[in-house]
């Protein structure tokens, strides 16, 4: 079986980053070999670009140079870390990817959607989660959150207005792509957003399971 792809995404404060942790815990206890990673980061010169991209002291970026800065760190990402750990037939979990750029250099920043789509695909090299999970919830819930951990980064810091589109990039992101991407009610206690993970992750697991029994191919979810 070739490994499994899966992407958490959402907005500052959904929750993502502690639904990453319960689910890499809850698949490690039915013997899954998993990865755990995140975007921007994942590799020395990943997590050395996300330094210079979310710290404020960095200064301005142009739209462009954060796009590529992205970019850069998403090759070397996968080049580096998803791609072999897939091709070990392992499951990566991955805080964060393309669909982050589309949302926040597209729909926060405003740079063309299809220009930032080509860019994806060259760093990836075409690869594509199997599944994303994408945790909703109001925008000013999820920078309260977040604001309880102290001094914004780059990126938390732009105003509510930024916030908003990306969360309406995510959305149609989402809506143009139901077969890949899961919205999760992440306005909910931290124990029911995991029921509602659990059961979307196991039923993937499931299907993989009787299509590899069944011999034939599991169904394409990109
Ligand atoms: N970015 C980009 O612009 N373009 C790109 O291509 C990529 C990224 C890949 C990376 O930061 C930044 O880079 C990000 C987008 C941009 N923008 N910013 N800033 P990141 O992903 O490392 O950081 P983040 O998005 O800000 O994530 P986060 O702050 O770590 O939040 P989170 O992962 O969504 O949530 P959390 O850490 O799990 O939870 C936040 C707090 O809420 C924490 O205190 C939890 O205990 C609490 N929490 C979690 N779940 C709940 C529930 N259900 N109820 C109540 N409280 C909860």
């Amino acid at each position: 079986m070739k490994g499994l792809f899966i992407t958490l995404e959402g907005i500052e404060g959904c929750g993502k980053t502690t639904q990453l942790r319960l689910l890499s815990e809850h698949l490690e206890q039915r013997g899954a070999g998993v990865t755990v990673t995140r975007e921007p980061g994942g590799t020395p010169l990943a997590e050395a670009l996300r330094g210079l991209l979310l710290d404020p002291a960095t200064g301005g970026i142009s739209p462009l140079s954060e796009l590529m800065m992205y970019a850069a760190a998403r090759a070397q990402h996968v080049d580096a870390v998803i791609r072999p750990a897939l091709d070990r037939g392992g499951v990566v979990l991955c805080d964060r990817f393309c669909d982050s750029t589309l949302a926040y250099q597209g729909g926060g920043r405003g740079i063309c959607m299809d220009e930032i789509r080509t860019l994806n695909a060259l760093a990836t090299g075409g690869l594509a989660p199997d599944l994303t999970l994408l945790f909703d919830l109001p925008v000013e819930t999820g920078l309260a959150r977040s604001g309880r951990r102290g001094a914004p980064d780059r990126i938390e810091g732009e105003p509510a207005d930024f916030h908003r589109r990306v969360r309406d990039a995510f959305l149609d992101i989402a809506r143009a792509e139901p077969r890949r991407i899961t919205i999760i009610d992440a306005s909910a206690p931290v124990e029911d957003v995991f029921r509602s993970v659990c059961a979307v992750v196991d039923g993937l697991f499931q299907t993989r399971q009787n299509a590899t029994l069944g011999g034939s191919a599991p169904p394409d979810r990109a």
